[in-house]
């Protein structure tokens, strides 16, 4: 394995930021931001079940490292998240209930046919959370395409209602920013969401107690209590996991 490249340390993005000078500034909260105080005072309400797990990554970097080069040369980048979001929609197929959604009171539970895969994104105007649509029907090609075109369109601030509605399940890599672990707040009406820790190169037992490299990133789930079991969530986790530790499973069952 290469060595790893050390990380840059932060530096403030605005060398010339504004040095506070004793008057204070109020503005109206608008736009995306007004969307996310409405949005998240309504998730406040659900009760949430938090489970935080560890993957092993080492395989999947291998993998990307062969496949970037492929879709790069047809000018499509390629991250992780084409294929951890085609593992979520295989591990969904089997837990059709973290595919649902639920009205206003919890009293009814409609159980979505498409798998509408939303991923946070961090643009200049804010947070916002597109979706792929219909995941359980695309290559992990096509994934990396779409996401590419989501990119590009929230860099621009020009995502539409038509990717920004209709999601079905939820996920945040905050990883690409920093941290180990998160606690995601699900999206209602959704009823799931996954954060994304950063991906770090660390030691750990093989099995037979040598100590290896290995590639980790925690993946930080939260859940709606009301209606999923903490135990749904574990196998969930647990099922999506062992696609990821070993992504030559998911041909097996990829459509
Ligand atoms: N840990 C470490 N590195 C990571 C990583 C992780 N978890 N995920 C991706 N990377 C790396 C990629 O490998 C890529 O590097 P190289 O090409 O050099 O290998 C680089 O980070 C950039 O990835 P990307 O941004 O192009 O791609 P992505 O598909 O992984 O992520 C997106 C896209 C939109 C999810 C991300 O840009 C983003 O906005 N994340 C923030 C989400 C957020 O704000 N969540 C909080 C929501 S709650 O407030």
């Amino acid at each position: 394995t290469p060595p790893q490249k050390p990380s840059p340390l932060p530096m403030p993005a605005k060398r010339e930021a504004t040095i506070p000078v004793g008057k204070d500034h109020t503005e109206v909260i608008k736009g995306i931001r007004k969307a996310m105080v409405k949005t998240m005072t309504e998730a406040a309400h659900i009760p949430t079940f938090g489970y935080n797990d560890e993957i092993d990554m080492t395989r999947l970097v291998e993998l990307r490292r062969d496949i970037k080069g492929v879709t790069e040369s047809a000018g499509v980048r390629f991250s992780y998240m084409p294929i951890i979001v085609k593992a979520v929609s295989l591990a969904l197929t089997e837990f059709p209930i973290l595919n649902s959604i639920v009205d206003a009171n919890c009293e009814n539970i409609t159980y979505k046919a498409a798998h509408n895969i939303g991923i946070a994104m961090d643009t200049p105007e804010g947070l916002v959370v597109p979706s792929v649509k219909n995941v359980q029907t695309l290559s992990i090609y096509d994934i990396a395409v779409e996401l590419n075109r989501m990119q590009t369109l929230g860099a621009a601030g020009k995502l539409t209602n038509a990717e920004l509605t209709g999601g079905t399940f939820s996920l945040s890599n905050i990883g690409v920013i920093g941290g180990t672990y998160a606690r995601p707040v699900i999206l209602p009406p959704e009823v799931a969401i996954g954060a994304l820790g950063k991906l770090q190169r660390l030691p750990r037992f093989d099995d037979k107690g040598n100590v290896v490299s290995k590639e980790i990133m925690c993946v930080s789930w939260s859940a709606d209590h009301r209606i999923i079991e903490g135990a749904t969530m574990a196998r969930f986790s647990n099922l999506w996991k062992s696609y990821l530790e070993n992504p030559g499973l998911m041909l097996l069952y990829m459509r």
